[in-house]
């Protein structure tokens, strides 16, 4: 722990620095923008102020080089600590203003006193979203092995070791205020006729409903679901389906949550969206960008369209107030090639522009086509809410939340990186990541 040693900060006047010579350029592009939309009949304050409520929490794995199953290379002044972690996350928030809250990973993020690292997390104007459990790797010393399996192992030792597992965070969740609990296993197998599947989904559910329990009654508990990997042939919870069934047979306090990267190549995403929303179920995200697998690259980097169309159906279900409905929105992302607080803001902004772009759907049109069966009309409709060019909303809802115009361009000036890694020596791990 080193809560107590010198911290790192950005000067106080990186922000206003930044922002001085852009501010004129962008009122002018925001009111041509807002004219725009004028006559489309959108109130460009509007979006402006929904974007500037929106919210994703950063996963504080995140934060560290994340690396491959083959190789890891480090970065410079990586966090040595959640404490290190939550410097990191300040900045991220103080330079974009869309990232006020931070999720844990436990064993990862461990630490001797929750009540400090809560304190610690507020003094720097951060909260705490979920808390992710972790039974998909031993720990040193660990008296039983999760190598085949942790919530679903057929040693009942081993799945009341996974179980305690993560009633101990949803103790250490109380104390910092988070009121969530992440549920990802990676339980599964590699061959045919390893696992007997029916009775492994079973034993999940057993498990699953222990923890459920203990949940108190304003949590939830999000269920991950995965198609593959680290199991390659048959994954416990491996589809959204399996994710409702469970959630349906634990009780009204278990949702389920879209990683955008665990599903087969193809897959209608927003689709499954739209029908957990229609089961009360859709919990929250993990969200993040792939072109083949979990690859856990930076939000909207690789299909933005689909990002958007993601973000369609929440704008959408939230105008038809489907009861319930309050996603915990959070990244999950894996930075090998990138600084990672670079990543982590691009994609903040990212899902914000999805958001807006979402918000700038004519509705009624687009209700109208679809009952006629335009179809190329509709699609017409959400093109034209997806290719305008919302960037001066963003940076405006940035602005007035004293954030930064360009999040990039005011952290490089502010050397963050270089002053880190001088106060945080390499640790030299060259071991390879988990993704
Ligand atoms: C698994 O691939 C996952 O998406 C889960 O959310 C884990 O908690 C996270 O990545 C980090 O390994
Ligand atoms: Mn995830």
């Amino acid at each position: 722990m080193n809560a107590g040693t010198a911290k790192p900060a950005l000067a106080a006047n990186i922000v206003e620095q930044s922002n001085a010579p852009l501010a004129a350029a962008l009122q002018e592009d925001y009111e041509t923008l807002g004219r725009q939309l004028q006559r489309r009949g959108i109130d460009i304050e509007a979006i402006t102020a929904a974007v500037q409520a929106f919210g994703v929490a950063i996963p504080s794995w995140g934060v560290g080089t994340g690396g491959t199953r083959f190789a890891r290379f480090p970065g410079p002044g990586e966090p040595r600590d959640i404490f290190d972690k939550l410097d990191d996350c300040a900045v991220i928030q103080r330079l974009c203003g869309a990232t006020p809250t931070v999720s844990l990973h436990i064993p990862w993020d461990r630490t001797s006193d929750y009540r400090e690292l809560r304190e610690y997390a507020a003094s720097r104007g951060l909260g705490f979203d979920a808390v992710n459990s972790n039974t998909f790797q031993d720990q040193p010393g660990q008296q039983h092995s999760y190598k085949f399996g942790s919530l679903t192992h057929t040693d009942p030792a081993v799945r009341a070791l996974a179980i305690e597992h993560n009633l101990d965070c949803i103790r250490i969740g109380r104390e910092l205020g988070s009121r969530a609990l992440t549920l990802w296993i990676a339980d599964g197998a590699n061959f045919p006729g390893q696992q007997h599947l029916a009775r492994a989904f079973e034993r999940y559910l057993d498990s699953a409903a222990e923890i459920y329990a203990a949940l108190p009654d304003d949590w939830r508990l999000l269920l991950e679901h995965k198609l593959y990997e680290p199991a390659f042939y048959a994954t416990v919870l491996q589809d959204w389906g399996s994710s409702l069934l469970a959630a349906q047979t634990l009780g009204r306090k278990a949702f389920c949550l879209v990683d955008l990267g665990h599903h087969a190549p193809n897959v209608n995403i927003e689709m499954i969206v739209a029908r957990l929303i229609h089961a009360r179920r859709l919990g929250g995200f993990h969200f993040n960008d792939s072109k083949y697998g979990d690859d856990d690259l930076d939000a909207g980097s690789i299909d933005p369209y689909r990002l958007f169309l993601v973000f369609n159906e929440l704008v959408d279900a939230d105008g038809r107030r489907v009861p319930e409905l309050r996603p915990a929105y959070m990244l999950d992302q894996s930075h090998n090639v990138t600084d990672p607080i670079e990543s982590l803001m691009t994609s903040a902004v990212e899902l914000t522009r999805a958001y807006a772009q979402a918000l700038l759907v004519d509705r009624d049109a687009l209700a109208h086509h679809q009952q006629v069966n335009d179809a190329l009309m509709a699609t017409q409709t959400l093109k034209k809410a997806f290719t305008t060019d919302v960037s001066p909303i963003l940076a405006s809802a940035r602005l007035r939340g004293d954030a930064a115009i360009d999040p990039i361009g005011a952290y490089r000036a502010s050397g963050y990186r270089t002053t880190v890694a001088r106060l945080r020596p390499a640790a030299g791990s060259a071991r390879s990541g988990i993704v």
